[in-house]
């Protein structure tokens, strides 16, 4: 019995105590009771709070063992892009530090203490769409301590991502300037390919302006087959552009594929770049014309002339070959003058207008000598293939048909 009333005697002591500091502290205090953290409670990574990113959080931390982890997910764009974490220091003597995870909760990034009343800015390049972000203060820091803080992506991504892969690739227009940008830990893979006529040659020049001061630019080229062109990568220093001659075969079957990258790291993202791939026409109208079959077909006097994009290869689908037919009537004498730099010429005859060619010389030198064929009783057909010695090889030949 006794203790039963000791207890309710404390039980009441205690109601009106508390009571009492409830009236005390209205009384003082009331327009300024202080507001509820709604983000609370976060103070573990298990625990925290789920936000959206490009949410604006107003908080605090309470004292120097309060931090505050949250969530944020949703931002999934597949592409890497650059995600802005900033921090507004609302406390004059608070000096906040961020630490970022990954989606396995995994520490991928820490946002150092800048100094007491100092806003927190940090960009990191991402393609994933899922962290945590914990806010925490150092000791000395004077509580509460408030801050906003902002989580967001930057949709800087340009129009070609994502393209990161040689398999991904994106196809690159011809003759058109493109705005495009790398990120930190950015390649970007382009797939250049000229479907106005097939398997013809040209020069097409590839120009990137950089856009940059910090950023050094680098380019490698790839087969239609993705193995990297041996000797073609080009590399510039920061701040530098790159203008690069290349070859390359028309239609479906044909492309290269760019890497654009860069050898520094970014002190500034995004790195802007301009790129642009600018068909040179340097061939002749009369291609493809690299087999005796699809020959440039001569039938009167003139001089005619072309160009040997690519230089001779073993593999004859990995040159530019010109072949002309020249047709003498009977009775008719041919007289010819070959003249043009880095070309030689292989000559065939026949006498059936599609039967094969047996051959008569091959390799012969551009020498600028007039040559005469007699006349004949049948109609003959000459057929004369210009191969390069160097890459833009040019021939040209002055042909006369006399009684
Ligand atoms: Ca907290
Ligand atoms: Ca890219
Ligand atoms: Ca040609
Ligand atoms: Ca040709």
């Amino acid at each position: 019995m006794k203790q039963t009333n000791l207890f309710r005697l404390c039980g009441l002591s205690a109601t009106i105590l508390c009571a009492s500091s409830i009236i005390l502290f209205n009384s003082c205090k009331k327009d300024s009771a202080p507001p509820k953290d709604e983000y609370e409670p976060n103070n573990s990574i298990t625990e925290a709070s789920p936000v959206a990113f490009n949410t604006k959080i107003d908080a605090w931390l309470t004292n120097k063992d309060d931090v505050d982890f949250y969530k944020f997910s949703g931002g999934a764009s597949g592409k890497l892009d650059m995600l802005k974490i900033t921090l507004s220091n609302g406390s004059p003597d608070a000096n906040f530090t961020i630490t970022v995870y990954n989606q396995n909760k995994e520490e991928i990034a820490q946002v150092p203490y800048a100094g007491s009343g100092v806003n927190l800015n940090y960009e990191m390049a991402t393609s994933e769409s899922e962290f945590y972000v914990k806010v925490s203060g150092k000791d000395a820091s004077s509580y509460p301590a408030d801050y906003s803080l902002t989580v967001a992506f930057a949709n800087v991504a340009d129009k070609f991502e994502p393209n990161n892969t040689i398999a991904t690739a994106s196809a690159f227009p011809l003759n058109k300037v493109e705005a495009c940008n790398l990120l930190t830990g950015d390649v970007d893979f382009y797939k250049i390919q000229d479907l106005s006529k097939e398997n013809v040659w040209d020069a097409y020049e590839v120009r990137l302006v950089n856009k940059t001061t910090d950023m050094s630019p680098a380019i490698s080229f790839f087969d239609a087959n993705k193995a990297e062109i041996e000797g073609l990568e080009i590399i510039a220093g920061p701040g530098r552009d790159i203008t690069k001659q290349i070859f390359m075969k028309s239609g479906a079957g044909n492309a290269q594929y760019l890497k654009v990258y860069t050898l520094s790291p970014l002190e500034t993202m995004p790195a802007g770049y301009e790129l642009e791939v600018v068909k040179k026409n340097l061939n002749e109208a009369s291609e493809p014309n690299d087999t005796y079959a699809t020959a440039q077909v001569i039938t009167a006097a003139g001089t005619y002339q072309g160009t040997t994009i690519k230089k001779l290869s073993s593999n004859p689908q990995d040159c530019d070959i010109d072949f002309i037919k020249i047709m003498v009537p009977a009775g008719k004498i041919l007289r010819y003058k070959i003249g043009g730099t880095n070309v030689k010429y292989d000559i065939y005859y026949s006498t059936s207008e599609t039967g094969t060619p047996g051959i008569h010389s091959e390799n012969n030198d551009v020498d600028g000598w007039t040559t005469t064929w007699g006349a004949s009783n049948y109609v003959f057909y000459y057929y004369y293939a210009f191969k390069g010695t160097a890459d833009l090889g040019t021939w040209s030949i002055e042909i006369n048909l006399l009684d």
